[in-house]
């Protein structure tokens, strides 16, 4: 944690409160036009010179991000189970064990990582690795920091490809059009040129809500009416973000649950439809998983990953009282990178994931190197 804001000083700052993105909620009100003009455009300055020019054709899409996890995550029922365990100074033994067990399957970790890792503890402990229960807590950290270390993998940007393409998946409420919000600020803040598709047609509210996004950033959205065909907007967007040498495009889509068989297939006609302008296109497939969705996050992830190739995650809602320990499952089930955590509602507060930070706002700080 330590070494993490050392790594960042200059970005240990809070948001300025006179941004006035920050005064308004994340859902659009409701008196944003619901009905949106077929195709709108809106020429307004947002092609402007990138200030951040990928020399080799690949940056961070996003910086890591400002302070603010220790105190997002601190609610979390993983931070507070194995703060709470750490508290009490424990012994070294086996109720300590079995505590630290019943503190990651209560967070969410799930009963597979959770036995690797307690067996794992266990097996040091009888052959005396540890001293005592702060050396076994320091273990613990090390071993959790391990599992999301390999998809620790912020997304990268490959400037050669006008425009490079992430379509948003998941199921309902998750968080998908806010992330796109996040990600536009994010993008706009690095002087990126970026369009938005708005592809979910299913709501008009849907619609409103993803331009209300756009000219909070002063971003053109792409749309058209409502019960429009997802893949057609997908189709024009990425032929205006072309025409208009955009360097991001990122289309949303209507949440759907994993067990719905023929909107699932829509998704896949969506990316069927964007792949017909180059196989590599669309070139991020992000998945938004709810931070507090627990177990079923997996089985959401399997049925998407079976329809769609989905080649990063965003987890969301990690602030608040969110377990936090399904993405070590996830992390473990699958190995598809992590590309951001929401740990909030308002346009800047979403991080590019980074393993030790997370594990580190979940640890009591004197554990942390
Ligand atoms: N606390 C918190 N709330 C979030 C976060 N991300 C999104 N939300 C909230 O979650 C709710 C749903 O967000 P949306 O972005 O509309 O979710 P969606 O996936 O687009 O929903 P559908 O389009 O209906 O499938 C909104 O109230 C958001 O403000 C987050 O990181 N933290
Ligand atoms: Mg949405």
């Amino acid at each position: 944690m330590v070494s993490w804001f050392r790594r960042n000083k200059p970005e240990a700052v809070a948001q300025a409160p006179s941004d006035p993105a920050q005064q308004q909620p994340a859902t659009p009100p409701s008196a944003a036009p619901l009905d949106a003009p077929a195709a709108t455009t809106r020429d307004d300055g947002w092609n402007s010179r990138p200030a951040v020019e990928s020399g080799d054709n690949a940056v961070p899409a996003a910086a890591p991000g400002k302070a603010g996890w220790r105190q997002r995550l601190s609610g979390s029922g993983i931070a507070r189970s194995l703060g709470g365990l750490f508290r009490r100074n424990p012994a070294l033994d086996d109720a300590l064990l079995d505590e630290i067990e019943t503190a990651l399957i209560t967070a969410d970790v799930g009963v597979a990582a959770t036995t690797a890792l307690v067996d794992d503890l266990r097996a040091r402990m009888r052959k005396r690795e540890f001293a005592d229960a702060t050396a076994m807590f320091r273990a613990l950290r090390g071993e959790l920091v391990a599992i999301l270390e390999p998809v620790s993998k912020p997304l990268l940007i490959d400037g050669s490809a006008r425009p490079f393409v992430i379509v948003t998946v998941g199921v309902n409420g998750v968080g998908k059009t806010t992330t796109i919000g996040k990600l536009a600020r994010k993008f706009r803040d690095e002087h990126r040129s970026l369009m938005l598709a708005a592809g979910d047609t299913f709501r008009a509210a849907a619609v409103a809500q993803l331009q209300a996004w756009g000219e909070r950033n002063d971003v053109q959205v792409v749309a058209q009416g409502q019960n429009a065909d997802a893949a057609a907007v997908a189709f024009d967007a990425y032929q205006a973000a072309q025409a208009r040498g955009a360097e991001i495009l990122i289309a949303d889509t209507a949440g759907r649950l994993h067990t719905q068989g023929g909107l699932m297939e829509e998704l896949a006609k969506i990316v069927r439809v964007l792949g017909k302008q180059s196989s590599a296109v669309p070139h991020e497939i992000l998945m938004v998983i709810d931070g507090t969705t627990g177990q079923n996050a997996i089985a959401q992830v399997r049925a998407f990953s079976a329809k769609v190739p989905v080649s990063g995650l965003v987890v969301t809602k990690l602030d608040g009282t969110a377990k936090g320990g399904v993405v070590f499952a996830l992390a473990r089930e699958f190995g598809i990178p992590i590309r951001y955590a929401g740990i909030g509602e308002r346009p800047e507060d979403l991080r590019v994931f980074d393993a030790e930070t997370f594990v580190d706002a979940l640890l009591p700080d004197s554990l942390q190197e």
